[in-house]
């Protein structure tokens, strides 16, 4: 789950050794994960995009995203530094149905994962949030938030999409670096809570 390095400068300046963390952005088809990826990082990212294709059309579900032109196909992949010490590799998961054979290679070592969601189309993230509850992998849900889409507060997302009490709503603009970092720190603060609480589980 957690890789650890020591690098030159780690060992010279009496750091402790640099923690890389492994966080999946999932939800719905059109969602704003290669957005939000994209945003964050602050390596080039590495995206997988393809040109939505006729024959795809057939299959994917494009109702309520006819702007788009391109769909991830594999993964995107990006990395940021939360702190000193502490990175996160992001992995954006693809979102159309046909990909999901990709989703168990990539969530393998996760910490955890942010749903993204629009509420105009909440339905299309439940997919992503049960997968994560049946494998016990901490997630937060981010509502991007459109223009013209209307806001509902976190609240009112968390009981529409029934989620466990506890697990965390953020509402988020993906093209905002900031707000993307901030959904990331919520993250991160809550799977290391639950990996807190499930050690003390586990010990009694
Ligand atoms: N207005 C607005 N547009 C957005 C926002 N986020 C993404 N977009 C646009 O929505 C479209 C979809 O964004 P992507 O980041 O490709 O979505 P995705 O979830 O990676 O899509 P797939 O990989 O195909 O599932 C793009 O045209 C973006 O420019 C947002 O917060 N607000
Ligand atoms: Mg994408």
């Amino acid at each position: 789950m957690v890789s650890e390095h020591s690098d030159a400068s780690d060992a010279s300046d009496g750091e402790t050794a640099a923690l890389a963390l492994k966080i999946l952005v999932a939800g719905g088809f059109g969602v704003g994960k290669t957005t939000l990826v994209g945003a964050v990082s602050e390596i080039r990212p590495l995206r997988t995009e393809e040109l939505l294709s006729e024959a795809g059309q057939l299959v994917d579900d494009t109702g309520g995203v006819d702007q788009k032109v391109t769909t991830t196909v594999a993964m995107d992949f990006g990395r940021i530094t939360i702190r000193s010490g502490l990175s996160l590799y992001l992995f954006g998961t693809p979102g159309q149905d046909r990909f999901w054979f990709l989703w168990d290679e990539l969530s393998q070592g996760a910490l955890g994962a942010v749903v993204l969601a629009d509420t105009r189309r909440l339905e299309d993230c439940f997919p992503a949030v049960d997968y994560f509850e049946h494998r016990h992998i901490p997630f937060v849900v981010a509502v991007n938030c459109f223009a013209g889409a209307r806001t509902y507060g976190a609240h009112d997302v968390s009981r529409a999409l029934d989620l466990d009490r506890g697990t965390p709503v953020v509402l988020c603009d993906a093209r905002d670096r900031d707000s993307g970092k901030e959904v990331l720190i919520r993250l991160v603060e809550y799977a290391g809570r639950m990996h807190t609480a499930r050690l003390l589980d586990s010990v009694g």
